[in-house]
């Protein structure tokens, strides 16, 4: 039997290409080699405040934009995480086994709780997630570094219960990818590329213009020290020294499909201005293929309605069997 794949992205914003290089091309890989379940999840994105018109509209962006970047329904099963209740429902019976402590520890709780107003949805983000990965019985998650200590209380979760209750759910792992696991803002290269940056010239997002993308290219962080392309080449060193050129070259990497030292070895005799340009180039190419998968998709919305109903049927059959087992041994009827 194949391995089960689960992944998701909320659609709180305009996905980006961290999103794209951390998330979304390892799932394309992933998709021809098992069971693969991604998920739109919105009823995460809730727990920042959103707008409702522009919510329900970006449900749809995301998922038309899972298919532009080369999710097949063929392969995979997408669907939107609020059309199927059970994902809330383990999320309550997981609530009361979580233990507070943990929560509290949580990174983005830790972040998220002071660039918004605290809630009680905001700090149980983790109980849900771990709910959506745990009703698939899934063995890896593909997701990028910032997730991996959610993707830990997952397992915690399910040790947990299982302990408790007797085995029930598989203990997922997650699956990063080393070089490109950590995306990080053009204009402020210690912090990762995020959704919610309040400085547009941070994110490049998928569906960003050739003009927007030259520009946030071309204002983009270098280093201080003109002759840095040229001196170091390796990737742990340039992360950690000069994040902003490392950040950059990683990005050449994955949209070239080489590994960092390769897209260094084509960039290391350029100027940054020239490295700049030959980026700026590369994911107007790149985009430009993603954007016009996208529109058309976009155009025919009830082809994507249908592949949602489908993922949507497919995830309440799936995630049902789980459930049933839970209710069981928690006592519900
Ligand atoms: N900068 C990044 N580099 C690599 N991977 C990233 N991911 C997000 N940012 C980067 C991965 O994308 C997937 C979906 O993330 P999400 O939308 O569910 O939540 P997030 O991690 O909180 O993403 P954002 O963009 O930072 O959104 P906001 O600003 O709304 O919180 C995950 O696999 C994530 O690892």
């Amino acid at each position: 039997m194949s391995k089960v794949v689960f992944s998701g992205i909320q659609p709180s914003g305009n996905l980006h290409i961290g999103n794209y290089i951390g998330a979304i091309s390892q799932w394309v890989k992933l998709q021809d080699l098992t069971e693969s379940i991604f998920c739109i999840v919105d009823l995460h994105a809730i727990t920042v405040p959103q707008d409702p018109k522009v919510l329900r509209d970006k449900v749809l962006e995301v998922a038309a934009l899972y298919l532009a970047c080369g999710i097949d329904p063929k392969k995979s099963h997408i669907f939107i995480q609020s059309e199927n209740p059970n994902h809330s429902y383990l999320a309550w019976v997981l609530n009361t086994i979580a233990p507070f402590g943990q929560l509290e520890r949580m990174t983005q709780w830790k972040e998220k709780s002071v660039k918004h107003e605290e809630n009680a949805g905001l700090f149980d983000y983790p109980v849900l997630m771990a709910s959506d990965i745990l009703l698939y019985q899934t063995d890896e998650v593909p997701v990028g570094e910032d997730q991996k200590q959610h993707i830990e209380l997952t397992r915690d979760l399910a040790e947990r219960f299982n302990k408790r209750f007797g085995e029930t759910f598989k203990l997922p792992v997650p699956v990063i990818q080393k070089e490109t696991a950590r995306i990080m803002s053009l204009q402020n290269p210690a912090a990762k590329m995020s959704k919610s940056d309040n400085d547009p010239l941070g994110t490049i997002n998928i569906l960003d213009t050739e003009e927007q993308i030259r520009e946030k290219v071309k204002k983009a962080v270098t280093d201080s020290d003109p002759s840095v392309l040229k001196m170091h080449e390796h990737m742990n060193f340039m992360m950690e020294e000069h994040q902003g050129i490392g950040n950059l070259l990683t990005i050449y990497a994955a949209f070239k499909g080489y590994n960092f030292h390769d897209a260094w070895k084509e960039n290391s005799d350029k100027s940054y201005q020239d490295f700049k340009d030959g980026l700026a180039n590369l994911l107007i190419f790149e985009l430009a293929k993603i954007q016009k998968r996208y529109n058309e998709i976009r155009n025919g919305e009830k082809a994507l309605r249908k592949i949602l109903d489908e993922g949507r049927n497919y995830a309440l059959e799936k995630s049902s069997v789980t459930l049933r087992k839970v209710k069981e041994k928690v006592g519900l009827i």
